[in-house]
């Protein structure tokens, strides 16, 4: 009897163990067309040599980089989730060389098969003049929008390309994001803050029944938040040692003009993006917190204009804000969450965290260093415009030093590029480029409305989403070069 319920089980478990693998080659066959890959170089057909590479032998679909330097130095970055395919192709000599894909997949799969597929083609000497066509040799088709990413590398006898999938939208973010992208923990974080009213929040605008356009935001913006710095005279500013330590100029009256500037997010996925040379081409460059260049330059650049800091820089012993050199270069600014409405005075008596005193200091030491107060009013200025766009209830919290430092910005640059405040291709759950620590409520927000920040930058882009996948970059106007519509 017992023998016979044995053998019944094991018929049992032998069928849906070959009922699930017939599904899930079904299921493998519909999601992963076979597809193929021509790259061809040479600006005709003389003396072109095709490489093709079937996508599923290649396991496209995992291959996130392709990679193989002449000098052995280049490393790879292997990232799942990724949805550009990119190709490198390295010159081994001057006159031929030998186009090497390389996926990554025994990496992912644990699969013993070898990695390298690898066909002898001919790439043009110079690589600017390398023609490369992507065609879908399945149907026969050349695969509209290629979208080469770039053919130039820092050596010049490499060559980039990419094949776009039909994936890659999924990577820009979505200005509609809402609390539904949020996994759970994110997600009752962000509703315990929005129910929370730790600065007395008492919003009495109205959400927009439609959602504006960019111009529209942009007018908001620029006509609702003002950028202001602490005044010697604003009261309870008044006393003469606040006449020794404020500077003279307003914030906005002695920064700029300036015609480009930089804004650089400090999200880990600015690793590896090698951006440092054009962030550095702007003429003004902020940066945020205890946000390094140093052993970072690649990837984020050298120079700092300006530093925007929060007011735990100064307050907390453990940043270290009077012994830290970082902290010693460029414009300093730092802001402190204020109470909803209130004034001067009431802030100054209960600010979130106490750093006038330490203020102090630093300007005593550091007389020669421009160093301004943020006027609070510019924090619930914002948040304003961000309820009201905003289908849901947002934390009621101020937003984050990033949304902050990009309308400084754009209050004193004519366009303001701004480094991955929208996550790029390489999108990861790492906090900071400078640390190791991990969690996706810095890039989705906790504490600061983050999310609905990002809504508004990428609804107001004046950049395109292949920027923004490629460098994470999205580019705004100025406000002095900007007119509202039918306003101004
Ligand atoms: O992390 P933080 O910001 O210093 O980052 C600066 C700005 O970059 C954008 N950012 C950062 C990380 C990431 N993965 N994605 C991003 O988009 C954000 O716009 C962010 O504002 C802050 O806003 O001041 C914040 O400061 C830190 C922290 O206080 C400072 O780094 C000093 O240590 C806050 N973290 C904590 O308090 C634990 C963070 O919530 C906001």
């Amino acid at each position: 009897m017992a023998r016979r319920r044995l053998g019944t089980m094991r018929k049992a478990c032998f069928f849906t163990s070959v009922s699930i693998l017939c599904l899930y080659t079904v299921f493998y066959k519909m999601c992963y067309q076979k597809g193929n890959l021509l790259l061809r170089h040479g600006s005709n057909n003389t003396g072109t040599k095709q490489l093709q590479c079937n996508l599923m032998q290649c396991g496209v679909q995992e291959i996130l980089r392709g990679k193989e330097d002449a000098d052995g130095s280049n490393h790879e970055y292997a990232t799942r989730g990724t949805f550009w395919k990119t190709f490198e192709a390295a010159q081994k000599d001057q006159l031929s060389s030998e186009i090497i894909l390389k996926t990554n997949n025994s990496k992912i799969k644990g699969s013993s098969k070898p990695e390298i597929q690898s066909k002898k083609t001919t790439v043009s000497k110079d690589p600017l003049s390398a023609n490369v066509v992507t065609r879908d040799l399945s149907r026969g088709q050349q695969v509209t929008d290629p979208s080469i990413i770039s053919n130039t590398a820092a050596k010049p006898t490499k060559i980039k390309l990419a094949l776009k999938t039909q994936w890659s939208s999924w990577m820009i973010w979505n200005d509609d994001s809402s609390s539904n992208n949020l996994n759970r923990r994110l997600r009752t974080v962000k509703n315990n803050y929005a129910a929370m009213n730790k600065y007395a929040v008492n919003f009495t605008g109205t959400r927009k029944a439609k959602k504006l356009s960019s111009e529209e935001l942009l007018c908001e913006l620029k006509q609702r938040v003002q950028v202001a710095s602490i005044q010697f005279g604003d009261r309870p500013f008044t006393t003469p040692d606040w006449r020794e330590y404020i500077p003279k100029q307003n914030l906005t009256q002695a920064l700029g003009p300036f015609k480009m500037c930089a804004v650089v997010a400090s999200a880990g996925s600015i690793l590896r993006s090698k951006l440092g040379v054009e962030i550095d081409a702007h003429d003004a460059v902020l940066r945020f917190n205890g946000a390094p260049t140093i052993g970072f330059e690649s990837d984020v650049g050298r120079r700092t204009t300006i530093r925007l800091v929060n007011s735990q820089v100064l307050a907390r012993q453990d940043h270290k804000f009077h012994s830290n050199n970082l902290y010693r270069t460029g414009t300093l600014l730092v802001w402190d969450p204020a109470p909803y409405s209130a004034n001067l005075t009431e802030w100054f008596n209960h600010p979130d965290y106490n750093f006038f005193e330490s203020y102090k200091k630093y300007r005593g030491n550091n007389p020669s260093q421009p160093f301004y107060i943020l006027n609070p009013k510019m924090q619930w200025q914002l948040w304003n415009i961000l309820q009201e766009n905003t289908a849901e209830d947002i934390q009621r919290n101020p937003p984050s030093s990033g949304l902050m430092g990009i309308l400084l910005m754009m209050t004193i640059c004519d366009q303001t590029d701004v480094y991955e405040f929208l996550p790029s291709k390489r999108r990861t759950d790492l906090c900071h480029y400078y640390e190791k620590f991990q969690d996706q409520a810095c890039t989705m927000g906790a504490y600061h409305p983050l999310m609905f920040e990002k809504n508004l930058v990428k609804r107001i882009n004046r950049g395109s989403d292949k920027e923004i996948y490629s460098q994470g970059k999205v580019t705004l106007p100025g406000f002095r070069t900007f007119r509202c519509p039918n306003t101004e």
